[in-house]
């Protein structure tokens, strides 16, 4: 799954229409590099972001999903908002990527009138205050617990098991210690009995363990990723498509025999 963002301040100065546009393009790239799904994203979800209205969010990604609809692989949208999700399903999306795992009102209702998939993901807290102060018992066991929990909800609003991905939400309210012990037991959410997206792409626990900026960590990314396939992930969302492809060519050649 490769990563496209529409947001003005990823981009230079240019407006929504150079926002859109330079999506595009990126978009078209991460395709060329072998990427099989594409996730737009119109609203930051790092840690400390502000959101954004519907009307905005709207205005960022239903221009991009319109362009990528007839390209040959599925197109996710990352949002939270049910007004979101419905727009973006009827413009084309074939994915819902939400990281509140539809929690939010009528969330679950809208994907379950429709035919898309969606992947439910682990969060503790919001994200502009999660990581000050994440705290578990067992990290491990509550996520795993929760995504059940929000898988079993949405199958009970009517979306069909095969329709469901999980996550555990890397960097999403975790510590370090914490991210990289659902990195070793992704084993453990996988037996769960859903499709595991893993999005590990440059993230902070992947500067915890070596030292480096956020630019500098494609390496660190490609490796994490090769670790997340190994104990049963099977979506991997990345920023580095090309890179990434190329360990999963050497993952499946392994993995076949
Ligand atoms: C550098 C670059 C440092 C990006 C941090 C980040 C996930 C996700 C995000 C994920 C699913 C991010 C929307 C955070 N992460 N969706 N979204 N799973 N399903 N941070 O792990 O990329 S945004």
């Amino acid at each position: 799954m490769g990563i496209v963002n529409v947001t003005p301040d990823s981009f230079s100065d240019g407006g929504l229409h150079a926002s859109a546009a330079a999506a595009i393009a990126h978009a078209e790239k991460l395709l060329s590099q072998g990427a099989h799904i594409l996730d737009i994203g119109g609203e930051s979800s790092r840690p400390g972001a502000e959101g954004v209205s519907v009307e905005e969010e709207l205005l960022r990604v239903l221009p991009v999903i319109r362009a990528l609809r007839d390209f040959p692989v599925p197109i996710a949208v990352d949002t939270v908002k049910p007004d979101v999700m419905r727009a973006a399903i009827d413009a084309g999306a074939s994915m819902i990527n939400d990281i509140k795992a539809l929690q939010a009102p009528g969330a679950v209702d809208i994907v379950a009138a429709s035919d898309a998939a969606v992947c439910l993901m682990h969060m503790q807290g919001e994200p502009r205050s999660m990581q000050l102060n994440p705290a578990y018992g067992d990290v491990v066991g509550e996520v795993g617990s929760f995504l059940g929990g929000r898988a079993a909800a949405a199958m009970a609003a009517g979306i069909g098991r095969e329709r469901i991905v999980i996550d555990p939400g890397f960097g999403f309210g975790k510590s370090v210690d914490d991210n990289f012990d659902l990195l070793a037991r992704l084993d453990d959410i996988c037996r769960l009995g859903f499709p595991v997206l893993a999005g590990l792409s440059r993230k902070s626990m992947l500067g915890a363990a070596t030292g480096k900026p956020v630019g500098d960590r494609a390496s660190a990314s490609v490796a994490a990723a090769v670790l997340a396939l190994e104990r049963g992930a099977t979506i991997i969302r990345v920023h580095d498509v090309a890179e990434t492809v190329d360990a999963l060519g050497v993952f499946n050649a392994l993995t076949r025999r």
